[in-house]
């Protein structure tokens, strides 16, 4: 039998520019890369060429997996391809316009839902947001500047430190972004950490996830997990911002989230000879650092995670966490 490829598929390029992209950051954190895999899975259905329902079903599990094997560790990607697919997966569809509809509808619903669900986080998390606070984030994101934002158009005046987050220096995204706001922000490199929040008096940190395993852990940016501990150890709320699609059904089986191993070229672009390199992209957080998780449905102690996973997947948790894929490579394979 001759392997099935995306040129055999017929995946349309664009499908495949957006796995690549997400592969190659230039689409970056959790929930940007959960709705672009939706966009993605919306676009493979609209340009299904054929008429056949089961080459459909088929072809639209491809593209599923060549998305869910671009970057391994937010669960918001399988979680999106997950929601999306399950359109298919439960059903039979005689008509293939039906199924290519269900698609469509599905893959809307989660970016409309994910879209409100950041900004709702926003409205939810600016009321913990007091006039002269001194907030410490790190990395970019979206649901941490949600927050930010709508705390500062309230009228609230504070102050932000992001470091620079090594080694993709994604804290100049979000320095750039709160400066376009006028918000004040300081730019300050990784490990200056622990000195800034004992110097600057910093009231809170608040970071996003990419994960949250059943137990109340946070997988995030490398060195969240040291600016946890810092925090705790200046007893400071380390508060963070995910919607509910970033919490991991896979993880109630025990399942460990796998920490993405990039390029160690990011670290270091001129090899020294003798000199090994390491560049791990996130580590874990225990939920014993974090004093609270802000979600779209309301604000939780990371030890009710489960709870979470329970109303949003309901019996499901246990069927996907069984669930094997076979990883396709957008590289290799086209
Ligand atoms: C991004 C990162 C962000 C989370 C949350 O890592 O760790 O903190 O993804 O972001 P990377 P958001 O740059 O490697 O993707 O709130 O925007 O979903």
């Amino acid at each position: 039998m001759t392997q099935a490829t995306a040129k055999s598929y017929r995946v349309p390029e664009e499908v495949l520019s957006i796995a690549r992209d997400i592969k190659e950051m230039k689409i970056r954190g959790a929930g940007r890369i959960a709705r672009a895999a939706a966009k993605a899975l919306m676009v493979a259905a609209e340009k299904f060429e054929g008429d056949n329902v089961s080459v459909f079903m088929e072809y639209m599990e491809y593209v599923a997996r060549v998305l869910v094997s671009t970057r391994p560790t937010a669960v918001s990607l399988p979680n999106a391809v997950q929601y999306v697919m399950r359109s298919l997966r439960g059903a039979t569809f005689t008509h293939l316009e039906d199924a290519r509809k269900a698609v469509i509808e599905k893959a809307r619903e989660f970016i409309e839902y994910s879209e409100r669900a950041v900004s709702r986080i926003g409205e939810i998390g600016s009321r913990l947001i007091s006039n002269g606070d001194r907030i410490l984030t790190h990395c970019n994101s979206s649901a941490v500047e949600s927050i930010l934002r709508t705390a500062w158009k309230q009228g609230k005046r504070f102050e932000v430190y992001a470091t620079e987050t090594r080694p993709r220096y994604q804290g100049y995204i979000t320095a750039r972004h709160l400066a376009e706001e006028g918000i004040p922000i300081t730019l300050v490199p990784d490990s200056a950490v622990l000195r800034i929040i004992g110097e600057k008096k910093i009231t809170k940190v608040i970071v996003g996830a990419d994960t949250i395993t059943a137990n109340g852990a946070l997988i995030n940016k490398i060195g969240t997990s040291q600016i946890a501990l810092s925090a705790y150890a200046h007893r400071i709320p380390f508060i963070v911002a995910a919607e509910t699609y970033k919490f991991s059904p896979y993880t109630i089986m025990g399942q460990p989230v796998k920490i993405e191993e990039r390029d160690p070229r990011e670290v270091l672009s001129e090899p020294i000879p003798g000199v090994a390199v390491r560049n791990p992209a996130f580590d874990a957080t225990p939920p014993e650092y974090i004093s609270m998780i802000i979600t779209e449905r309301g604000i939780i102690p990371p030890r009710s995670a489960a709870l979470i996973l329970w109303e949003v997947f309901g019996r499901q948790p246990t069927d996907q966490a069984r669930r094997t894929i076979d990883l396709i490579d957008v590289e290799e394979d086209t």
